[in-house]
């Protein structure tokens, strides 16, 4: 039996309103769906911010002060900011946030990248605001930058400079050499913890032997030194979940990743895609890790 990390990233910044009436958009939705999430068993919950009028994804940390200290007062979960932020925004601007808030925990990516939405998740044709039509035609074409310098500066800046702990986002094999590189310059620390992200387009592809090949990888690079987690897109979520807690893995679930709860079924919310995994990793002999497991396995500053 192992305890099992359940994360759960609540809105992101790749789906749009247009694509789902659960997505959380204001700070009101988004603060509730946490605390729900936190209540279904999420003892991480992964944050990004949206502007309340429009729904398009925002750094401004004023947006991020409006739901993050009543997250705070209404559970124990630990916070885990964003640094990838939106797919549009600079480096500067995705750290403004976790630099004035210090959080326990961000996320860390760990390579630069082609990102987009596979096809049958943008085939809109109406649209509710007109930030959102690059997204769902796909006529943009965004690159996800996270050069060494960038990762560099993400750990002078918050890791050294605030204590925050990373999930290190990895969206394909190469991306675990780049943290092994980043570990030989001495830049992290274990225990780490690693994301393993199946399905992006730009990224490697949500198929179980790709799971074995980056747990292969990472146990030969890090050894004993690291935890993993594992997120899939769209459809792939709750699959990729369940594998990656027969393997002893971690497992994240949310709106961010999937808008679904099973085959063409939409999610009601947040905390109905954790209360499943949950019941999910808990048929399967494992329990679920309360935040203060996680801080304590993870060694978060607390
Ligand atoms: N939407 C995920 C695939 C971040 O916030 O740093 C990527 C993500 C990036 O979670
Ligand atoms: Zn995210």
């Amino acid at each position: 039996m192992s305890t099992v990390i359940i994360t759960c990233a609540v809105t992101g910044a790749i789906h749009t309103p247009t694509m789902s009436d659960a997505l959380p958009v204001t700070p009101d939705q988004i603060a509730e769906q946490a605390v729900a999430a936190a209540g279904a068993g999420a003892a991480i919950l992964h944050l990004h911010a949206r502007d309340p009028q429009d729904g398009r994804p925002t750094p401004d940390p004023a947006v991020f002060r409006a739901f993050l200290p009543r997250i705070k007062q209404s559970c124990d979960a630990v916070l885990n900011i964003t640094t990838g932020g939106g797919l549009d925004m600079s480096v500067e601007e995705r750290l403004a946030a976790p630099l004035l808030l210090s959080p326990e925990m961000c996320s860390l990516n760990m390579g630069s990248m082609n990102f987009a939405l596979h096809p049958l998740a943008r085939r809109h044709t109406v649209w509710k605001h007109a930030w959102e039509e690059p997204y769902l035609t796909g006529t943009r074409d965004f690159i996800f930058r996270n050069t060494f310098a960038d990762i560099e500066k993400i750990h002078r800046l918050l890791g050294e400079g605030h204590g925050t702990k990373f999930e290190h986002e990895c969206y394909d094999v190469g991306h675990l050499y780049n943290l092994a590189h980043c570990l030989d310059e001495g830049w992290f620390k274990p225990p780490l913890f690693l994301q393993f992200v199946f399905g992006v387009l730009g990224g490697i592809g949500a198929d179980v032997e790709n799971l074995m090949v980056m747990k292969r990888t990472a146990d030969r690079l890090f050894g004993t030194g690291y935890l993993w987690s594992v997120l899939a897109a769209g459809r792939h979520q709750m699959p990729f979940a369940t594998q990656a807690a027969i393997m002893g893995g971690n497992v994240r679930v949310g709106l961010e990743d999937s808008l679904y709860i099973g085959p063409r079924q939409p999610a009601r919310d947040n905390a109905e895609q954790v209360a499943k995994i949950r019941r999910i990793v808990e048929e399967l002999g494992h329990r679920v890790a309360t935040p203060a497991e996680a801080r304590a396995m993870l060694a978060l500053k607390g």
